[in-house]
Protein backbone atom coordinates (compact mmCIF):
# COMPACT_ATOMS: atom_id res chain seq x y z
CA UNK A 1 0.00 0.00 0.00
CA UNK A 2 1.91 2.96 -1.10
CA UNK A 3 0.58 6.23 0.54
CA UNK A 4 0.16 9.39 -1.89
CA UNK A 5 -1.36 11.54 0.36
CA UNK A 6 -1.33 11.73 4.61
CA UNK A 7 -4.68 14.01 5.81
CA UNK A 8 -2.58 15.90 9.35
CA UNK A 9 -5.56 15.43 11.88
CA UNK A 10 -3.78 17.80 14.57
CA UNK A 11 -2.12 21.70 14.59
CA UNK A 12 0.67 23.61 15.61
CA UNK A 13 3.67 22.54 15.58
CA UNK A 14 3.26 18.89 15.63
CA UNK A 15 1.23 18.88 12.30
CA UNK A 16 3.86 20.77 10.13
CA UNK A 17 6.72 18.20 11.71
CA UNK A 18 4.01 15.43 10.17
CA UNK A 19 4.40 17.36 6.76
CA UNK A 20 8.20 17.80 6.89
CA UNK A 21 7.90 14.20 6.97
CA UNK A 22 5.94 13.42 4.12
CA UNK A 23 7.43 16.22 1.79
CA UNK A 24 10.62 14.58 2.47
CA UNK A 25 8.94 11.44 1.12
CA UNK A 26 7.12 12.75 -1.70
CA UNK A 27 4.06 11.99 -0.16
CA UNK A 28 1.38 15.07 -0.32
CA UNK A 29 -0.45 16.62 2.63
CA UNK A 30 -3.47 17.78 3.24
CA UNK A 31 -4.26 20.08 6.45
CA UNK A 32 -7.83 20.23 8.46
CA UNK A 33 -8.14 23.13 10.41
CA UNK A 34 -10.90 24.97 13.35
CA UNK A 35 -12.24 28.27 11.82
CA UNK A 36 -9.72 29.65 14.30
CA UNK A 37 -6.46 28.30 12.34
CA UNK A 38 -7.06 29.34 8.73
CA UNK A 39 -3.71 31.66 9.29
CA UNK A 40 -2.10 28.92 10.87
CA UNK A 41 1.09 27.54 9.23
CA UNK A 42 0.24 24.16 8.66
CA UNK A 43 -2.75 25.47 7.19
CA UNK A 44 -0.15 27.31 4.66
CA UNK A 45 2.27 24.41 4.41
CA UNK A 46 0.29 21.77 3.73
CA UNK A 47 -0.37 20.83 -0.28
CA UNK A 48 -4.52 21.30 0.72
CA UNK A 49 -6.76 21.99 3.52
CA UNK A 50 -10.17 21.86 4.77
CA UNK A 51 -11.96 23.26 7.45
CA UNK A 52 -13.57 21.03 10.53
CA UNK A 53 -15.26 23.17 12.36
CA UNK A 54 -15.53 25.80 15.26
CA UNK A 55 -12.42 27.34 17.29
CA UNK A 56 -13.31 24.56 20.60
CA UNK A 57 -11.64 21.15 19.58
CA UNK A 58 -14.70 19.05 20.60
CA UNK A 59 -16.43 20.18 17.05
CA UNK A 60 -13.01 20.34 14.90
CA UNK A 61 -10.18 18.10 15.89
CA UNK A 62 -11.88 15.74 17.81
CA UNK A 63 -15.00 15.57 15.32
CA UNK A 64 -14.47 12.17 13.79
CA UNK A 65 -17.31 12.32 11.29
CA UNK A 66 -15.90 15.91 9.93
CA UNK A 67 -12.46 14.47 9.76
CA UNK A 68 -13.33 11.10 7.90
CA UNK A 69 -15.64 13.98 5.33
CA UNK A 70 -12.00 15.94 4.61
CA UNK A 71 -10.05 12.38 4.07
CA UNK A 72 -12.72 11.10 1.77
CA UNK A 73 -12.89 14.47 -0.14
CA UNK A 74 -9.30 14.79 -0.41
CA UNK A 75 -9.05 11.31 -1.35
CA UNK A 76 -6.23 10.82 1.58
CA UNK A 77 -4.78 7.45 1.68
CA UNK A 78 -3.89 7.73 5.36
CA UNK A 79 -4.28 9.63 8.25
CA UNK A 80 -1.87 10.47 10.93
CA UNK A 81 -3.22 11.94 14.13
CA UNK A 82 -0.48 13.74 15.74
CA UNK A 83 -0.26 13.55 20.08
CA UNK A 84 -3.01 14.50 21.81
CA UNK A 85 -7.13 15.12 19.93
CA UNK A 86 -7.50 11.77 18.46
CA UNK A 87 -4.08 10.29 18.85
CA UNK A 88 -5.13 7.43 21.41
CA UNK A 89 -8.86 7.10 21.02
CA UNK A 90 -9.37 3.31 19.42
CA UNK A 91 -12.67 4.04 18.04
CA UNK A 92 -11.01 6.87 15.86
CA UNK A 93 -8.24 4.15 14.65
CA UNK A 94 -10.91 1.47 13.84
CA UNK A 95 -13.29 4.33 12.24
CA UNK A 96 -10.20 5.19 10.36
CA UNK A 97 -9.32 1.64 8.86
CA UNK A 98 -13.35 0.48 8.45
CA UNK A 99 -13.06 3.59 5.59
CA UNK A 100 -9.99 1.70 3.57
CA UNK A 101 -7.57 4.34 5.19
CA UNK A 102 -4.77 3.45 6.62
CA UNK A 103 -3.83 4.35 10.10
CA UNK A 104 -0.60 5.87 10.93
CA UNK A 105 -0.28 4.39 14.65
CA UNK A 106 -0.41 1.54 16.03
CA UNK A 107 -3.00 -1.94 16.07
CA UNK A 108 -6.17 -0.41 17.61
CA UNK A 109 -6.59 -3.59 19.77
CA UNK A 110 -3.14 -1.86 21.26
CA UNK A 111 -4.18 1.27 22.06
CA UNK A 112 -7.11 -0.06 23.38
CA UNK A 113 -5.45 -2.36 25.87
CA UNK A 114 -3.26 0.47 26.86
CA UNK A 115 -5.66 2.86 27.29
CA UNK A 116 -6.88 0.58 30.62
CA UNK A 117 -4.20 1.44 32.58
CA UNK A 118 -5.29 -1.82 34.68
CA UNK A 119 -4.95 -4.20 31.67
CA UNK A 120 -1.92 -2.18 30.22
CA UNK A 121 -0.10 -3.85 33.42
CA UNK A 122 -1.31 -7.02 33.39
CA UNK A 123 0.11 -7.15 29.50
CA UNK A 124 3.46 -5.33 30.83
CA UNK A 125 3.91 -7.94 33.62
CA UNK A 126 3.04 -11.01 30.65
CA UNK A 127 5.59 -9.50 29.19
CA UNK A 128 8.10 -9.17 31.58
CA UNK A 129 8.42 -5.99 32.57
CA UNK A 130 8.96 -4.93 36.29
CA UNK A 131 5.94 -3.60 37.94
CA UNK A 132 5.45 -1.13 40.32
CA UNK A 133 4.39 -3.65 43.40
CA UNK A 134 0.37 -3.03 44.08
CA UNK A 135 -3.05 -4.66 43.44
CA UNK A 136 -3.07 -7.50 40.75
CA UNK A 137 -5.78 -5.92 39.12
CA UNK A 138 -8.96 -3.68 40.15
CA UNK A 139 -10.32 -3.45 43.87
CA UNK A 140 -13.02 -3.34 44.48
CA UNK A 141 -13.71 -4.09 48.11
CA UNK A 142 -12.73 -1.80 51.23
CA UNK A 143 -11.21 -5.35 52.99
CA UNK A 144 -9.24 -6.43 49.64
CA UNK A 145 -7.67 -2.79 49.85
CA UNK A 146 -6.54 -2.77 53.40
CA UNK A 147 -5.25 -6.37 52.57
CA UNK A 148 -3.36 -5.23 49.22
CA UNK A 149 -1.83 -2.17 51.71
CA UNK A 150 -0.73 -4.29 54.41
CA UNK A 151 0.78 -6.21 52.01
CA UNK A 152 3.13 -3.35 50.54
CA UNK A 153 3.03 -1.01 53.00
CA UNK A 154 1.62 2.27 53.58
CA UNK A 155 1.81 5.27 51.71
CA UNK A 156 -0.22 3.78 48.74
CA UNK A 157 -1.45 5.51 45.77
CA UNK A 158 -4.92 4.69 44.63
CA UNK A 159 -4.89 5.60 40.69
CA UNK A 160 -8.30 5.05 38.35
CA UNK A 161 -7.74 2.46 35.46
CA UNK A 162 -9.07 4.99 32.76
CA UNK A 163 -7.03 7.83 34.30
CA UNK A 164 -3.06 8.27 33.24
CA UNK A 165 -1.12 11.17 32.93
CA UNK A 166 -1.94 11.67 36.78
CA UNK A 167 -5.66 12.27 36.84
CA UNK A 168 -7.61 10.43 39.45
CA UNK A 169 -4.77 9.60 41.49
CA UNK A 170 -4.21 9.72 45.64
CA UNK A 171 -1.84 9.19 48.10
CA UNK A 172 -3.36 7.48 51.26
CA UNK A 173 -0.44 7.70 54.30
CA UNK A 174 -2.19 5.42 56.11
CA UNK A 175 -5.12 2.69 57.26
CA UNK A 176 -7.11 5.16 58.86
CA UNK A 177 -7.29 6.84 55.45
CA UNK A 178 -7.78 4.26 53.45
CA UNK A 179 -11.77 3.82 53.28
CA UNK A 180 -12.76 7.39 52.77
CA UNK A 181 -9.74 8.02 50.25
CA UNK A 182 -11.08 5.01 48.35
CA UNK A 183 -14.23 5.75 48.11
CA UNK A 184 -13.64 9.44 46.76
CA UNK A 185 -11.49 8.07 44.52
CA UNK A 186 -14.01 5.89 42.88
CA UNK A 187 -16.83 8.48 42.72
CA UNK A 188 -14.24 11.09 41.30
CA UNK A 189 -13.09 8.25 38.24
CA UNK A 190 -16.71 7.47 38.00
CA UNK A 191 -17.82 11.49 37.40
CA UNK A 192 -14.60 12.10 35.37
CA UNK A 193 -13.96 9.12 33.45
CA UNK A 194 -17.48 7.04 34.08
CA UNK A 195 -15.61 3.73 35.14
CA UNK A 196 -15.21 3.67 38.85
CA UNK A 197 -12.24 0.97 38.64
CA UNK A 198 -9.28 2.15 40.42
CA UNK A 199 -6.28 -0.40 41.48
CA UNK A 200 -3.42 0.24 44.15
CA UNK A 201 -0.12 0.82 44.06
CA UNK A 202 2.96 1.33 46.59
CA UNK A 203 3.35 5.01 46.62
CA UNK A 204 7.13 6.11 45.47
CA UNK A 205 8.29 9.29 47.08
CA UNK A 206 10.84 10.79 44.75
CA UNK A 207 10.97 8.61 41.25
CA UNK A 208 12.54 10.06 38.11
CA UNK A 209 10.45 9.68 35.20
CA UNK A 210 12.00 7.79 32.39
CA UNK A 211 10.55 6.62 29.48
CA UNK A 212 11.79 4.47 26.57
CA UNK A 213 11.02 4.72 22.68
CA UNK A 214 10.06 2.09 20.97
CA UNK A 215 9.50 1.28 17.72
CA UNK A 216 7.78 -1.71 16.23
CA UNK A 217 6.90 -3.10 12.25
CA UNK A 218 3.57 -5.19 13.82
CA UNK A 219 5.57 -8.42 12.92
CA UNK A 220 7.89 -8.81 16.08
CA UNK A 221 10.21 -6.87 14.99
CA UNK A 222 10.85 -3.95 17.24
CA UNK A 223 13.88 -1.48 18.23
CA UNK A 224 14.41 0.52 21.26
CA UNK A 225 15.84 3.97 20.58
CA UNK A 226 16.75 4.91 24.31
CA UNK A 227 15.18 6.86 27.21
CA UNK A 228 14.49 10.18 27.79
CA UNK A 229 14.28 11.52 31.39
CA UNK A 230 11.27 13.69 31.65
CA UNK A 231 11.31 14.01 35.41
CA UNK A 232 10.87 18.22 35.40
CA UNK A 233 7.51 18.62 34.95
CA UNK A 234 4.58 20.98 36.27
CA UNK A 235 1.18 19.72 37.56
CA UNK A 236 2.00 16.68 35.22
CA UNK A 237 2.85 18.99 32.35
CA UNK A 238 6.80 18.05 30.94
CA UNK A 239 9.03 21.13 30.62
CA UNK A 240 12.30 20.03 29.63
CA UNK A 241 13.21 16.38 28.41
CA UNK A 242 16.66 14.88 28.01
CA UNK A 243 18.36 12.01 26.62
CA UNK A 244 19.96 10.02 27.86
CA UNK A 245 18.96 10.40 31.49
CA UNK A 246 21.47 11.58 33.66
CA UNK A 247 20.92 9.00 36.32
CA UNK A 248 21.92 5.93 33.62
CA UNK A 249 25.07 4.46 32.49
CA UNK A 250 25.66 2.21 29.47
CA UNK A 251 24.88 -0.66 30.85
CA UNK A 252 21.69 0.04 32.92
CA UNK A 253 20.43 1.29 29.42
CA UNK A 254 21.46 -1.65 27.18
CA UNK A 255 20.09 -4.05 29.69
CA UNK A 256 16.63 -2.20 30.22
CA UNK A 257 16.62 -1.41 26.29
CA UNK A 258 16.74 -4.93 25.75
CA UNK A 259 13.55 -5.59 28.01
CA UNK A 260 11.47 -3.44 26.78
CA UNK A 261 12.52 -4.09 23.16
CA UNK A 262 11.95 -8.00 23.69
CA UNK A 263 8.41 -6.86 25.40
CA UNK A 264 7.35 -4.48 21.69
CA UNK A 265 8.49 -7.44 19.87
CA UNK A 266 6.36 -10.12 21.67
CA UNK A 267 3.24 -7.60 21.28
CA UNK A 268 3.69 -7.00 17.72
CA UNK A 269 3.31 -3.77 18.11
CA UNK A 270 2.99 -1.49 14.99
CA UNK A 271 4.97 2.07 14.91
CA UNK A 272 5.96 4.10 17.78
CA UNK A 273 5.58 3.86 21.44
CA UNK A 274 6.68 4.76 24.54
CA UNK A 275 7.02 2.83 27.22
CA UNK A 276 6.74 4.96 30.76
CA UNK A 277 8.80 3.75 34.28
CA UNK A 278 9.64 5.26 37.30
CA UNK A 279 13.66 4.93 38.79
CA UNK A 280 13.69 4.83 42.16
CA UNK A 281 16.74 3.20 43.88
CA UNK A 282 17.81 2.07 40.95
CA UNK A 283 14.65 0.07 40.13
CA UNK A 284 12.45 0.57 36.94
CA UNK A 285 8.64 0.45 37.96
CA UNK A 286 6.87 0.25 34.52
CA UNK A 287 3.40 2.45 34.85
CA UNK A 288 1.76 2.83 31.63
CA UNK A 289 2.77 2.49 27.84
CA UNK A 290 2.12 5.59 25.38
CA UNK A 291 0.57 4.01 21.90
CA UNK A 292 1.54 7.40 20.06
CA UNK A 293 4.34 9.90 18.62
CA UNK A 294 5.06 12.14 21.53
CA UNK A 295 6.37 15.68 21.96
CA UNK A 296 9.20 14.88 22.90
CA UNK A 297 10.38 12.95 20.59
CA UNK A 298 13.05 15.15 19.11
CA UNK A 299 15.38 14.37 22.10
CA UNK A 300 15.45 11.22 20.57
CA UNK A 301 15.93 11.73 16.99
CA UNK A 302 18.58 13.93 18.08
CA UNK A 303 20.44 10.85 19.50
CA UNK A 304 19.80 8.45 17.42
CA UNK A 305 19.69 10.44 13.99
CA UNK A 306 16.32 8.47 13.05
CA UNK A 307 13.29 10.23 11.82
CA UNK A 308 10.63 8.37 14.07
CA UNK A 309 7.98 10.33 11.60
CA UNK A 310 8.84 8.65 8.65
CA UNK A 311 9.23 5.34 10.35
CA UNK A 312 6.20 5.55 11.19
CA UNK A 313 4.57 6.37 7.53
CA UNK A 314 6.83 3.19 6.69
CA UNK A 315 5.69 1.01 8.68
CA UNK A 316 2.00 2.69 8.18
CA UNK A 317 2.40 1.67 4.26
CA UNK A 318 3.65 -1.84 4.73
CA UNK A 319 7.91 -1.06 4.40
CA UNK A 320 9.87 -2.12 7.11
CA UNK A 321 11.73 -0.17 9.76
CA UNK A 322 14.89 0.92 8.27
CA UNK A 323 17.05 -0.03 11.15
CA UNK A 324 17.57 -3.09 13.51
CA UNK A 325 18.71 -2.83 16.95
CA UNK A 326 22.68 -3.03 15.88
CA UNK A 327 21.96 -0.28 13.52
CA UNK A 328 21.10 1.77 16.68
CA UNK A 329 23.56 4.18 17.89
CA UNK A 330 23.79 6.73 20.94
CA UNK A 331 25.60 9.88 20.54
CA UNK A 332 26.02 12.89 22.89
CA UNK A 333 23.11 14.42 24.91
CA UNK A 334 19.80 16.32 23.61
CA UNK A 335 17.93 18.29 25.53
CA UNK A 336 14.20 20.17 24.58
CA UNK A 337 12.46 23.03 26.05
CA UNK A 338 8.90 23.58 25.76
CA UNK A 339 7.85 26.63 25.23
CA UNK A 340 4.99 28.05 26.49
CA UNK A 341 2.94 31.15 25.32
CA UNK A 342 2.74 31.17 29.54
CA UNK A 343 3.58 34.20 32.07
CA UNK A 344 6.34 32.24 32.89
CA UNK A 345 6.29 33.27 36.53
CA UNK A 346 2.42 32.54 37.12
CA UNK A 347 1.97 30.19 34.15
CA UNK A 348 -1.03 32.60 33.26
CA UNK A 349 -1.86 32.27 29.13
CA UNK A 350 -0.75 34.69 27.23
CA UNK A 351 -2.24 33.80 23.81
CA UNK A 352 -2.24 37.36 21.16
CA UNK A 353 -0.52 38.13 17.70
CA UNK A 354 3.28 37.57 18.03
CA UNK A 355 4.28 41.40 16.62
CA UNK A 356 8.09 39.70 16.23
CA UNK A 357 9.69 36.63 15.84
CA UNK A 358 13.34 35.29 15.33
CA UNK A 359 13.93 31.62 15.96
CA UNK A 360 17.74 30.34 17.22
CA UNK A 361 20.21 28.75 14.65
CA UNK A 362 23.68 27.43 14.59
CA UNK A 363 24.68 24.35 14.86
CA UNK A 364 22.71 21.33 16.52
CA UNK A 365 19.74 23.24 16.92
CA UNK A 366 16.58 22.58 16.31
CA UNK A 367 13.47 24.69 16.20
CA UNK A 368 10.03 23.17 15.90
CA UNK A 369 7.40 25.88 16.17
CA UNK A 370 4.55 26.73 13.96
CA UNK A 371 4.93 30.53 14.65
CA UNK A 372 5.85 33.37 12.53
CA UNK A 373 5.75 37.05 13.18
CA UNK A 374 1.84 38.63 12.67
CA UNK A 375 0.73 35.10 13.81
CA UNK A 376 -2.33 35.62 16.34
CA UNK A 377 -1.64 32.47 18.79
CA UNK A 378 -5.73 31.76 19.34
CA UNK A 379 -7.02 31.18 22.85
CA UNK A 380 -8.73 27.52 22.61
CA UNK A 381 -5.91 25.13 22.59
CA UNK A 382 -2.72 24.01 24.41
CA UNK A 383 -0.26 26.75 25.19
CA UNK A 384 2.68 25.08 23.73
CA UNK A 385 4.30 27.24 21.06
CA UNK A 386 7.37 25.76 20.23
CA UNK A 387 10.06 22.95 21.42
CA UNK A 388 13.53 24.18 21.48
CA UNK A 389 15.93 21.15 20.80
CA UNK A 390 20.19 21.23 21.21
CA UNK A 391 22.35 18.42 20.50
CA UNK A 392 25.92 18.55 21.52
CA UNK A 393 28.56 16.02 22.58
CA UNK A 394 28.34 16.05 26.31
CA UNK A 395 25.65 16.93 28.59
CA UNK A 396 27.86 20.22 29.60
CA UNK A 397 27.88 20.70 25.86
CA UNK A 398 24.13 20.75 25.28
CA UNK A 399 23.60 22.79 28.46
CA UNK A 400 25.47 26.21 27.16
CA UNK A 401 23.74 25.45 23.85
CA UNK A 402 20.79 25.46 25.57
CA UNK A 403 22.20 29.00 27.29
CA UNK A 404 22.62 30.19 24.04
CA UNK A 405 19.90 29.31 21.67
CA UNK A 406 17.38 30.53 24.64
CA UNK A 407 19.44 33.87 24.63
CA UNK A 408 18.71 33.92 20.68
CA UNK A 409 15.11 33.71 20.47
CA UNK A 410 13.14 36.27 20.46
CA UNK A 411 9.29 36.21 20.33
CA UNK A 412 7.35 39.30 20.70
CA UNK A 413 4.09 40.17 21.76
CA UNK A 414 3.03 37.37 24.10
CA UNK A 415 4.86 35.97 27.24
CA UNK A 416 6.47 33.20 26.76
CA UNK A 417 8.60 30.32 29.26
CA UNK A 418 11.78 31.10 27.93
CA UNK A 419 12.80 32.84 31.13
CA UNK A 420 12.01 29.94 33.17
CA UNK A 421 14.02 28.11 30.81
CA UNK A 422 16.50 30.31 31.48
CA UNK A 423 16.03 30.10 34.85
CA UNK A 424 17.11 26.33 34.85
CA UNK A 425 20.00 26.41 32.84
CA UNK A 426 21.86 28.60 35.40
CA UNK A 427 20.49 26.45 38.34
CA UNK A 428 23.93 23.95 39.54
CA UNK A 429 21.22 21.10 40.95
CA UNK A 430 19.82 21.00 37.27
CA UNK A 431 23.52 21.14 36.13
CA UNK A 432 24.39 18.23 38.05
CA UNK A 433 21.54 15.92 36.61
CA UNK A 434 20.30 16.01 39.92
CA UNK A 435 16.70 15.99 39.74
CA UNK A 436 13.19 13.77 40.56
CA UNK A 437 10.07 14.21 39.63
CA UNK A 438 9.56 16.60 42.52
CA UNK A 439 12.58 19.21 41.85
CA UNK A 440 10.30 21.25 39.77
CA UNK A 441 7.53 22.31 41.75
CA UNK A 442 9.95 22.78 44.62
CA UNK A 443 12.03 24.72 42.93
CA UNK A 444 9.31 26.92 41.51
CA UNK A 445 8.29 27.32 44.92
CA UNK A 446 11.61 28.25 45.71
CA UNK A 447 11.75 31.33 43.33
CA UNK A 448 8.28 32.37 44.23
CA UNK A 449 9.08 33.35 47.80
CA UNK A 450 12.34 34.37 46.94
CA UNK A 451 10.89 37.25 44.87
CA UNK A 452 7.87 38.02 47.66
C1 LIG B 1 3.19 7.21 40.63
C2 LIG B 1 3.92 8.05 41.49
C3 LIG B 1 4.44 7.49 42.64
N1 LIG B 1 4.21 6.19 42.92
N2 LIG B 1 3.01 5.91 40.95
C4 LIG B 1 1.79 10.59 37.60
C5 LIG B 1 1.42 10.49 36.17
C6 LIG B 1 1.20 9.07 35.90
N3 LIG B 1 1.76 8.75 34.62
C7 LIG B 1 1.85 8.32 36.99
N4 LIG B 1 2.22 9.31 37.99
C8 LIG B 1 2.82 8.96 39.15
N5 LIG B 1 2.66 7.66 39.49
C9 LIG B 1 3.51 5.43 42.07
N6 LIG B 1 3.30 4.16 42.38
C10 LIG B 1 4.10 9.39 41.14
C11 LIG B 1 3.55 9.85 39.96
C12 LIG B 1 3.81 11.24 39.67
C13 LIG B 1 4.58 11.63 38.58
C14 LIG B 1 5.09 10.71 37.68
C15 LIG B 1 5.85 11.10 36.62
C16 LIG B 1 6.14 12.44 36.45
C17 LIG B 1 5.65 13.37 37.31
C18 LIG B 1 4.87 12.99 38.38
C19 LIG B 1 4.39 13.96 39.27
C20 LIG B 1 3.62 13.56 40.31
C21 LIG B 1 3.33 12.20 40.51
Amino acid sequence: MTIGKILIANRGEIALRIHRAAREMGIKTVAVHSTADADAMHVRLADEAICIGPPAAADSYLNIPNIISAAEIAQADAIHPGYGFLSENARFADIVEEHNIIWIGPDPEHIRTMGDKVEAKRTAAKLGLPLVPGSDGPVTTTQEAEAVADRIGYPVLVKAASGGGGRGMKVIADAAALAPLIAQAKAEAKAAFGDDTVYIEKYLSEPRHIEFQVFGDGHGGAVHLGERDCSLQRRHQKVLEEAPSPALTAEVRAAMGETVRAAVAKLKYRGAGTMEFLYENGQFYFIEMNTRLQVEHPVTEAITGIDLVREQIRVASGLPMSVTQTDVRFAGHAIECRINAEDAATFAPSPGRVTDYLAPGGLDVRVDSALYAGYRIPPYYDSLVAKLIVHGATREDALRRMARALEEYVILGVKTTIPLHQALMDDPAFGRGDYSIKWLERWLAGRAAEAI
